[in-house]
């Protein structure tokens, strides 16, 4: 399943061939987004067909979903689970806090709807993820499509007030045309270099009109695994 891989495809690979050990037979499972993610849901299809484990998964793309069914992986809605046991997803960063930023696959909606219908929620990262001030990565937020710019006019006005570092906001093109999420939104990366109020920064976003989610995930994580280039794993 692996062949030979980099340093950084390494660490992915091990932090998600660890947690994919968190699952047993019968849980409901969030299945995350993004190329970290994408090794969990190969472990854990080796593991359907190998082992014989049984779980339900609910991915939080339709990229996700793809892959989960080609690999063997029972696959339902959220609204079919209900509730789940667990969710494992990557991140673009996460702090000793074990808050994140989110959403630089553009899937963070699904992402945070399916991590806080969670029991549990566990974050797989190589070690560059790890950060001491959440915000060199640029901060995705999602918006509806109606009024966009009105809406980033209101969130550059919003960092102003909140004396927040770098203030530039763009939209995330595909080619010549916007982002479109699986929900049918765009997507405005905020470039804020450093966040020091995560918590009220994401309170503040979310009441924007037009703003349907923001991915700064607060109080939301429990674990971080965290794989590093040589092969060793932490759990934290
Ligand atoms: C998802 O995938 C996202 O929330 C995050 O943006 C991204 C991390 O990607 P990768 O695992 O490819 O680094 O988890």
């Amino acid at each position: 399943m692996t062949g030979e891989l980099s340093p950084i495809d390494k660490a992915k690979f091990v932090a998600a061939k660890r947690a994919a050990d968190f699952v047993e037979n019968g849980m409901r499972v969030g299945l995350g987004t993004g190329s970290t993610a994408a090794w969990l849901v190969r472990c854990l299809g080796e593991r359907v067909r190998e082992e014989g484990l049984t779980f339900r998964g609910v991915p939080t793309s339709t990229r996700t979903a793809e892959l989960a069914r080609d690999v063997g992986i029972e696959v339902v809605t959220l609204d079919e689970a209900r509730w789940l046991d667990v969710t494992i997803d990557g991140a673009d960063e996460f702090d000793a806090e074990l808050n994140l930023i989110k959403g630089g696959g553009g899937a963070l909606l699904q992402e945070k709807i399916v991590a806080t219908a969670s029991d549990r929620m566990i974050v797989i990262a190589d070690a560059a993820k790890e950060v001491e001030t959440l915000g060199a990565f640029p901060l995705p937020v999602e918006v509806i499509p109606f009024g966009r710019t009105a809406s980033q006019a209101l969130i550059e006005e919003a960092l102003v007030s909140m004396d927040v570092m770098g203030r530039q906001t763009t939209l995330r093109m595909n080619g010549d045309t916007p982002y479109v999420t699986d929900e049918g939104n765009h997507i405005l990366d905020l470039h804020l270099s450093r966040i020091g109020n995560a918590r009220q920064l994401a309170m503040v976003l979310n009441q924007i009109p037009g703003v349907v989610e923001n991915g700064l995930f607060i109080d939301i994580c429990d674990q971080v695994v965290v794989g590093y280039g040589d092969g060793r794993v932490e759990v934290r």
